[in-house]
C-alpha cells in the first residue's frame, strides 16, 4: 500500500481519534515523514508518545514522526508546525486540517465562552494551518500540495446541542472550496471531508446516552457508528495523486447518515 509513497504529512489534532488514524494510515500507505501537532497536555504528550511506537512498528522504521505541541486556537501554533516540520522534512505535501472541539451544550444558557472557544480552536486553528501551510506549498519546489480540512456533516445540518459548532463546520466546509479557488494556480487541492458520527472521545458522553446512541445507529444506513479509520482511508485517497484533479469537493463519510430521511 503505497497512496502516499515518500510524501510528507502534516496532521494537526493527530494524538487520537480521526487524527490519530490518519497518521497510522499514512505510515501505512508509505508517507516518509509526519509532521503531527498535538494539544500538549499530559494526556495528549503520552498519547503522542505511543503513536510514535505505533508508526515506527507500522512502517518498520521507515516513517519518520515530528510532534509539534500546542493550542492549534493560536496563531503561532501553526507557524512552529511549519517551521518544525520543514526543518525536519524540507517540505509538506498534506496537511489534514483536524483538530477540532465539540463541548455539547444547550443555546440559549450557553456561555459566550463556549462559542467562543469553539470558534477559535474550529475554525479560527483550521484558518491559521491551513494559510500557514499553503504559503509553504506554494514557496516549495516541485510546489503544490493537498489540503484536506475535516468538516462534518454538521456542516449541512443542525444540532440541537451544536448551535454553537455546527457553524464551524459549515466554516471549514466553505473554506475549502474558496480556498481550491484561491490556491489552485500554485498546485495546491483543497477538500473537504464530512465524517458522520464517528465514535471517539469527542463524543462519548453524548454517546452514553442509549436513546441518541440508538437512534442514530438506527438512521445509519450502514447500521453501525463510524470508527476513525473509516475516515482515515478516504484522507489517504484525497491526499494522494488518485486525486490529482479532485479539489473544491466534499466527500461525506458517514455510512448513509445524511440522506436516509425515509
Ligand atoms: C460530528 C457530528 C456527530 C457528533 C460529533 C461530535 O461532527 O455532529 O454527530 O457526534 O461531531
Amino acid at each position: 500500500m503505497t497512496l502516499l509513497a515518500d510524501k510528507i504529512v502534516c496532521i494537526t489534532g493527530s494524538s487520537r481519534g480521526i487524527g490519530r488514524a490518519c497518521a497510522v494510515e499514512s505510515a501505512k500507505h508509505g508517507a516518509t515523514g509526519l509532521t503531527l501537532h498535538y494539544f500538549g497536555d499530559e494526556e495528549s504528550e503520552a498519547e503522542l508518545q505511543s503513536l510514535k511506537e505505533e508508526i515506527y512498528a507500522t512502517s518498520h522504521g521507515h516513517c519518520r514522526v515530528v510532534g509539534v505541541p500546542g493550542d492549534i486556537a493560536d496563531s503561532e501554533t501553526s507557524q512552529k508546525i511549519v517551521k518544525a516540520g520543514v526543518e525536519a522534512f524540507g517540505r509538506i505535501d498534506v496537511l489534514v486540517s483536524n483538530a477540532g472541539i465539540c463541548p455539547f451544550a444547550e443555546f440559549l444558557t450557553m456561555p459566550h465562552a463556549t462559542w467562543e472557544r469553539t470558534r477559535q480552536v474550529n475554525l479560527d486553528g483550521s484558518f491559521y494551518v491551513v494559510q500557514a501551510v499553503a504559503n509553504q506549498m506554494k514557496s516549495q519546489v516541485p510546489q503544490g500540495g493537498s489540503i484536506i480540512g475535516l468538516a462534518s456533516i454538521s456542516a449541512l445540518v443542525g444540532g440541537e446541542f451544536q448551535c454553537h459548532y455546527t457553524p464551524t463546520k459549515a466554516g471549514i466546509l466553505s473554506m475549502m472550496q474558496s480556498c481550491a479557488i484561491a490556491l489552485g494556480k500554485y498546485n495546491i487541492r483543497c477538500n473537504a471531508i464530512l465524517p458522520g458520527t464517528i465514535a471517539t472521545d469527542i463524543n462519548k458522553e453524548d454517546l452514553a446516552n442509549k436513546e441518541k446512541r440508538e437512534y442514530t445507529i438506527k438512521r445509519t444506513v450502514l447500521g453501525r457508528l463510524g470508527a476513525p479509520d473509516d475516515v482515515a482511508g478516504p484522507v489517504v485517497f484525497l491526499a494522494s495523486d488518485l486525486a490529482k484533479y479532485v479539489t473544491g469537493a466534499q466527500l461525506l463519510v458517514d455510512g448513509g447518515l445524511f440522506v436516509n430521511l425515509q
